[in-house]
C-alpha cells in the first residue's frame, strides 16, 4: 500500500501544552521504518502549515483558542483532502482537534468518489460537545460533533463541504461521557461501544458487527486513534487519563481485525504528549498499534477469523 504520513502538530486545543512535539515522538518512534518494514511504500509529506488566524468572538466564554483551532481546521481539511487523493495518509497529530479538518477533507474525498464514509473513534471520550456545550472550553472535545453537522459551528469553524452521516460513526473504549454529550449522541444515532460494553461482548463481536456494516455499503474506514484509548498503565503520555481503559491485547486485536478487514483507508494517531511520556513508551506502543493495523502479525492467518 501507498501510505502518505503528514504532521499536524496542534497543542491548543488540548488543556495542556506538549502535543506540538507529538509528530516528532511518533518519528523518531520509527513509524516510517516499521511501515516501510511490512513492504508498504511511504511518503512523509512533512508538516501542515496552519492557515492565517481571524479573530472570533463566541458567547461561550469558556472556549479557548477558537481562532487558532479555526485556522488549523481550515489547514487541515485541505491537506487531508489533497493526501487522501492516491494514497492512504496517516495523520500525526496533534491533539484531538485535528480530526475536525482530517474528518471533514475526507468526507469530501468520500464523496467525490461517490464512496460513504465510516468513521471507527478510539477513544476514552466521544468528543461530541459543540462549541455551545463545552464547559472545559477545550476544542479537542468537540471535532466529532463538527464533522457530523452537529449545529453550532456555522461562522466560527469552516463550513463543512460533506458532513459525516453520524449513523456510520462509531466510538469504542468510550469511559468519560459529558450529559450533554450523552443526549447528542442518542439523539444522533452514534454507535457508543462504552467499556461495560466491552467488558460484557468482549471488543471482537462489536468491531467485528460494525465492520460487516462498512462492508455491506462498501464503505471507506477512518480511524481515529487516541492515545487515551488506552489504559494508562500502558500509555501515560496523554493529557487526560481515564483508568479502564483498552488493554494492550485489546488494543491490538483490533488493528489486527481492521488489518483482515481490508477497509481502513485513512488514520489519525492522536493526544500523544511526548512530555508526559516513559522513555518513549507510548509512542513505541501507538507505532507498533499502526503496524498491527498494516498488516503486522504474530501468525499467518489465511482467513477472516471473526
Ligand atoms: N469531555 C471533556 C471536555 O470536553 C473531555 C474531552 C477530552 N477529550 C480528549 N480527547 N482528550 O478525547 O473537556
Ligand atoms: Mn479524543
Ligand atoms: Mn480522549
Amino acid at each position: 500500500m501507498n501510505c502518505n504520513i503528514l504532521g499536524a502538530p496542534v497543542q491548543d486545543g488540548a488543556g495542556r501544552m506538549g502535543c506540538e512535539m507529538g509528530p516528532s515522538a511518533l518519528r523518531t518512534a520509527g513509524l516510517v521504518g516499521a511501515l516501510r518494514d511490512l513492504g508498504h511504500t511511504v511518503a512523509d509529506l512533512g508538516t501542515v502549515a496552519p492557515a492565517p488566524v481571524r479573530p472570533l468572538a463566541h458567547g461561550n466564554l469558556a472556549l479557548k483558542a477558537l481562532p487558532e483551532i479555526s485556522a488549523w481546521t481550515a489547514a487541515i481539511a485541505d491537506a487531508a483532502y489533497a493526501a487522501s487523493a492516491d494514497a492512504m495518509p496517516i495523520f500525526l497529530g496533534g491533539d484531538h482537534s485535528i480530526s475536525a479538518g482530517t474528518l471533514s477533507g475526507l468526507a469530501r474525498r468520500a464523496a467525490r468518489i461517490g464512496r460513504p464514509l465510516f468513521v471507527l473513534w478510539l477513544d476514552a471520550h466521544p468528543d461530541f460537545h459543540t462549541l455551545d456545550t463545552t464547559a472545559s472550553g477545550n476544542l479537542h472535545g468537540v471535532p466529532l460533533a463538527y464533522a457530523s453537522g452537529q449545529p453550532g459551528f456555522h461562522g466560527y469553524f469552516p463550513d463543512l463541504p460533506q458532513r459525516i452521516d453520524p449513523a456510520r460513526v462509531c466510538t469504542l473504549g468510550i469511559r468519560s461521557v459529558d450529559p450533554a454529550e450523552r443526549q447528542a449522541l442518542r439523539a444522533a444515532g452514534v454507535t457508543v461501544h462504552d467499556m461495560r460494553a466491552i467488558d460484557e461482548h468482549g471488543i471482537a463481536p462489536l468491531l467485528g458487527a460494525f465492520l460487516d456494516r462498512v462492508t455491506a455499503e462498501n464503505g471507506l474506514l477512518h480511524v481515529s486513534l487516541d492515545v487515551d484509548f488506552l489504559d494508562p498503565s500502558i500509555a501515560p503520555a496523554v493529557g487526560t487519563t481515564v483508568p479502564g481503559g483498552a488493554t494492550f491485547r485489546e488494543a491490538h486485536l483490533v488493528m489486527e481485525m481492521l488489518s483482515d478487514s481490508g477497509l481502513v483507508s485513512s488514520l489519525d494517531l492522536v493526544e500523544l504528549n511526548p512530555f508526559l511520556d516513559e522513555r518513549g513508551r507510548t509512542a513505541t506502543l501507538m507505532v507498533d498499534l499502526t503496524a498491527s493495523l498494516m498488516g503486522r502479525r504474530i501468525m499467518d492467518r489465511p482467513t477472516r477469523s471473526f
